[in-house]
């Protein structure tokens, strides 16, 4: 699903019919048909009832999945809680360097979710040149086709909710951090919502598992959005391809 709301462009002083979209909400997951009705009518008020403001675009794509998901390991998470967004940054710089991944990377990437305007889907960074690979810079690379398997979603609803963070929100950031982290050549991967009440944002990894980082940006920020750092000399394209077309679902091993 996406969402989006024409706005006036700003950069245009005159008086014209320049308009900018903006992106508002985004979606995807891997259902069984008897559960399409019910996600389809989550994702639209999701979409209607969002913070950024009222879409005047909804766009909803249902696609039969005709090859068998791949089955990958759902990563364990935990929680640095940090006090403001300068502490985060710290935290994330500690565990990017350690991941192996370079000052430049980090600061690019850094640069991606602070920006004004957050992009609709994710930046793909190399992790020692620094050198942004996604071929449309705006659209960014947009994970699709994951989705979780029931009896691992059941155990995981449990987990988060002892300690309260059971939460659509943080289930499907899971679920992306999870296939994100299977994908061979991906290093790492840095998010931070670009919703303006959401300030929690996450590192994760194969190695590290899924860190929640608090108090990543500051409230009211619409900026935010998503890096994958990958390999110095891996195929992007490759990449690209597994995220955004292979079905995949998540279990708990
Ligand atoms: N694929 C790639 N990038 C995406 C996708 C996707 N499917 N969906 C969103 N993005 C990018 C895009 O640039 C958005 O601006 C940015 O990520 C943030 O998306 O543990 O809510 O949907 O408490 O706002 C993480 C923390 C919440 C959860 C993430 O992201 C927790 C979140 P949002
Ligand atoms: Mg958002």
């Amino acid at each position: 699903m996406r969402a989006s709301r024409k706005v006036k462009s700003q950069k245009s002083k005159v008086k014209s019919s320049e308009l900018n979209e903006i992106h508002i909400s985004g979606a995807e997951g891997l259902y069984e048909l008897a559960e399409i009705e019910k996600i389809t009518r989550d994702y639209f008020l999701r979409a209607m009832s969002h913070p950024k403001g009222k879409p005047d675009n909804f766009v909803i794509t249902i696609e039969k999945i005709r090859k068998n998901p791949v089955p990958v390991p759902l990563l364990p998470f935990s929680t640095v809680p940090c006090g403001s967004p300068d502490d985060a940054s710290d935290v994330i710089k500690e565990l990017l360097s350690n991941s192996g991944i370079t000052k430049r990377a980090t600061q690019n990437a850094i640069r991606v979710v602070t920006a004004k305007s957050a992009m609709r889907g994710a930046a793909m960074i190399r992790a020692e040149s620094a050198v942004r690979v996604e071929p449309d810079k705006r659209r960014g690379i947009r994970v699709s086709r994951m989705g979780i398997e029931k009896g691992s979603e059941k155990s995981l609803s449990c987990r988060l909710a002892k300690k309260g963070i059971n939460t659509v929100t943080v289930k499907e950031a899971i679920i992306l951090a999870s296939k994100v982290a299977s994908c061979r050549g991906v290093i790492a991967e840095l998010c931070v919502s670009d919703d303006p009440d959401y300030t929690t944002g996450y590192v994760a990894s194969g190695k590290l598992g899924y860190i929640r980082i608090t108090n990543i940006k500051q409230r009211g920020s619409l900026s935010g959005g998503r890096v994958f750092f990958i390999e110095e000399n891996a195929d992007a394209d490759r990449i690209i391809e597994y995220l955004e077309r292979i079905p995949i679902l998540v279990m708990q091993k």
